[in-house]
């Protein structure tokens, strides 16, 4: 009978004669909270007090190794021990001192192992450092132990890109010392019995150098010094990486003090709110309902939109029968697939054996009646009401019972499409991001009699794509497009007022988004807001300024954007530079409306726009189109690419505060009443102290 000693609920020392076996079990990753942490210290402790072991060697239960420091005592008082003062202590281990990892060992977990004597992996374990994704750096020895053993360039690699390695290549570069297949506690048996045999050898970390490489270093420095000068940890990590080729002790000084600087900036709060966020917006009663089957897909529209659906599906490993009208759209459609399934195997993400068989799923058919045996149709059409009521109508009675009838609309009625049917409880919106291959968020748009297990369907499918999907209720728009309108507005509204369409997309560049609102515009292609803009013409409030004249007059002149070579800016073989027509454009649609120019700082811009997209936002939320703040949050980190390291649009207003915001709206109301109003909501927040913080709690 194996002696078993608990140390606490999450750690047990096994005695095996002169073997000592230290298990973590601390469910579902075995995330290294403070019991962790303590039992580890106190079982390395004893067994070394004891001195009886000859050979210590950890490893985990369960589906991993350690997953990293716990992230839900991020942000709250430290409780000791602190994990780098844990490893010290295990480093210093007088008995030799193995681990053994499986899984996915990340963060602090990869930094365990360092901390051990020698690592042996299982066949499938990825190691990682992905804190530069919470807005951190490896605090506890990962940015001293690592270069130690795979030299700087792979270090900083690894560090700032936060990827997974696999086995192979932890192998290769030192990472691990042997790779085995196997259950982790026979693993742990068997590689303390080598390290008794002298078959695997021990060494402290520590006792290795790491390779000096000045250049590696200053080469990195410069490029996140031009690239991502807003950021804050990727630099420290530099710095504490270049201090490894000292001494242990000065180095772990300098990534503890960097460490602390980095968890206390508003970064690490955004990033973690995006961690956190993009599991709660599934962790919701209707996602986790009893779902349909859904083996075979139909896609209907063989266009952008639906050639990337049907990639996004057929990557999942899901049949899909792509389904137009004409046999060039099948055609088209098909090459789109195609190319999209060729740039996944250009991008290492599919191997070619893989893209064969991957396509080899795609069945295409100019006839509907194909779609009789499908469990899911998508329709991904054109953006019109009428084509797609008669789509349902013939959906309605070509498709068996149960399968659910998907419309991909970004802003129409799923209601009124789903009244073109006679089976409203299998209507769904699923609206895709173009690239829908590419871009993570899913709209779930639940209709009024949508059935639950057909929410539940929709995120089944959502995780089964790798989607974050987010439930959104229906309106023009649901969640995104609806904010999106707004905040474009006021983009609008700024260059009518003074500012150029450069400086407004600069400013916001600044603040984070990898491009300006016109830049987007050029690259989405001006000819949908126009569309839009058409569409909404009839029911537009006459006493609201309208927005829409510059770039309604660049569209005239044909000018959509990058696929006409011109639109806000001009497209050329070097960078797009500004387009002089539109200055001109700009300077008449003043002079006709008499609008005097004024300067706008980034600053007022930013705030301009950010507070334009938080009244909508905070509309949406107290409508219900969106269940809580963070699933807006997600919406716009996963769709819209908000700055991940701002956690969203209502986690950045928290920053703000409600009280601030209506000050703001009262100053901005002045030049413009009817376009400028507090919500309710807001006023309300404002009134209690309460957050959104507060409000994703409460919900
Ligand atoms: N701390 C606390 N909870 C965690 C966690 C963590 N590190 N990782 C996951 N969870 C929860 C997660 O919220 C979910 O909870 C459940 O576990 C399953 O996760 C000092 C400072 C390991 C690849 O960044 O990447 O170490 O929703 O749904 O898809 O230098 O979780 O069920 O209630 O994601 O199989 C570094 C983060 C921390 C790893 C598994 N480590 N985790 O993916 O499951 S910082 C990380 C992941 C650090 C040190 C620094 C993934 C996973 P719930 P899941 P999965």
């Amino acid at each position: 009978m194996p002696d078993i000693e608990q140390i606490n609920d999450q750690i047990s020392i096994e005695r095996q004669g002169d073997i000592a076996l230290i298990c973590i079990n601390n469910p579902p990753v075995n995330a290294s909270g403070q019991i962790v942490r303590q039992g580890l210290q106190d079982a390395v402790t004893r067994l070394n007090a004891e001195n009886t072991a000859r050979v210590i060697a950890i490893y985990a239960a369960g589906r991993t190794f350690v997953a990293g420091a716990d992230i839900t005592e991020f942000g709250k008082p430290p409780q000791p021990p602190a994990l780098p003062d844990v490893f010290n202590v295990m480093e210093a281990s007088t008995i030799p001192l193995i681990s053994v990892i499986h899984g996915t060992a990340l963060g602090g977990g990869l930094e365990l192992g360092l901390a051990t004597h020698a690592r042996v992996g299982i066949e499938g374990l990825r190691v990682g450092l992905p804190e530069i994704n919470l807005g951190l750096l490896p605090g506890a020895g990962g940015t001293q132990r690592l270069p130690r053993l795979t030299g700087i360039p792979f270090a900083l690699d690894m560090c700032l890109s936060g990827r997974q390695v696999g086995a192979k290549e932890a192998l290769e570069n030192g990472i691990i010392d042997l790779l085995v297949s196997g259950d982790p506690r026979d693993v742990a048996l068997t590689a303390a019995q080598q390290v008794l045999d002298g078959t695997l050898p021990t060494r402290r970390t520590s006792e290795v150098e790491t390779q000096p490489d000045d250049n590696a270093l200053a080469e990195t420095a410069a490029m996140l010094k031009a690239k991502q000068p807003h950021m804050f940890s990727p630099h420290k990590i530099v710095e504490a990486i270049a201090a490894s080729t000292g001494p242990l002790a000065d180095g772990l000084k300098v990534e503890r003090q960097a460490f602390i600087d980095s968890m206390n900036t508003p970064q690490r709060a955004g990033m973690i709110h995006a961690f956190f966020g993009e599991r709660a917006v599934s962790n919701i009663p209707e996602a986790k309902g009893p779902a349909r089957e859904i083996a075979k897909i139909g896609v209907i529209g063989g266009g952008t939109m639906g050639s990337g659906i049907a990639t996004s599906c057929l990557l999942a490993g899901i049949p899909v029968r792509l389904i137009e009208v004409a046999q060039d759209g099948l055609d088209r459609g098909i090459a789109t697939v195609t190319k999209n399934l060729d740039g996944a195997v250009s991008r290492g993400k599919l191997s070619p054996e893989k893209r064969d068989a991957t396509l080899a799923m795609l069945t295409p058919s100019l006839v509907m009646d194909d779609l009789a045996d499908v469990d899911l149709v998508i329709e991904a059409v054109f953006e019109n009401m009428d084509v797609k009521k008669d789509i349902f109508g013939k959906l309605n009675t070509i498709c068996k019972p149960g399968a659910i009838l998907a419309s991909n609309t970004s802003y129409l009625d799923v209601n009124e499409i789903a009244a073109a049917t006679t089976r409203a409880q299998d209507v769904i919106g699923l609206h895709f991001f173009s690239p829908a291959h590419v871009m993570r968020l899913l709209e779930i748009v639940v209709a009024d009699k949508t059935a639950p297990d057909v929410v539940a369907s929709g995120f089944a499918l959502a995780k089964r794509l790798k989607k974050v999907g987010v439930r959104a209720g229906v309106c023009d728009g649901f969640i995104g497009n609806r904010i999106l309108a707004h905040y474009s507005k006021t983009a609008s509204y700024l260059v009518l007022d003074g500012a150029t369409p450069q400086q407004v997309d600069a400013a916001l560049e600044g603040f984070g988004f990898a491009m300006g609102p016109h830049k987007v515009g050029d690259l989405a292609g001006l000819d949908i807001g126009w569309m839009t803009r058409k569409r909404k013409a009839e029911t537009r409030d006459p006493n609201e300024r309208y927005a829409g004249d510059v770039a309604d007059r660049i569209c005239e002149h044909g000018w959509f954007g990058r696929k006409t070579g011109q639109g806000y800016y001009i497209y050329n073989a070097g960078a797009p530079i500004p387009n002089p027509e539109v200055a001109n454009i700009i300077d008449a649609v003043r002079a006709e409306k008499g609008i005097t120019p004024r300067t706008f700082t980034d600053q007022d811009i930013i705030d301009r726009y950010m507070t334009a997209m938080i009244c909508e936002a905070a509309r949406v939320v107290e409508d219900g189109t969106a269940r809580r703040p963070v699933d807006v949050d997600m919406v716009f980190l996963f769709g819209y690419g908000f700055p991940r390291h701002r956690g969203g649009p209502l986690h950045y207003a928290d920053t703000i505060g409600a009280a601030e915001l209506l000050t703001r709206i009262k100053t901005y109301a002045v030049e413009d009443a009817n376009y400028w109003q507090a919500p309710a909501l807001l006023e309300k927040m404002a009134a209690d102290g309460t957050t959104f913080a507060d409000l994703n709690k409460g919900a």
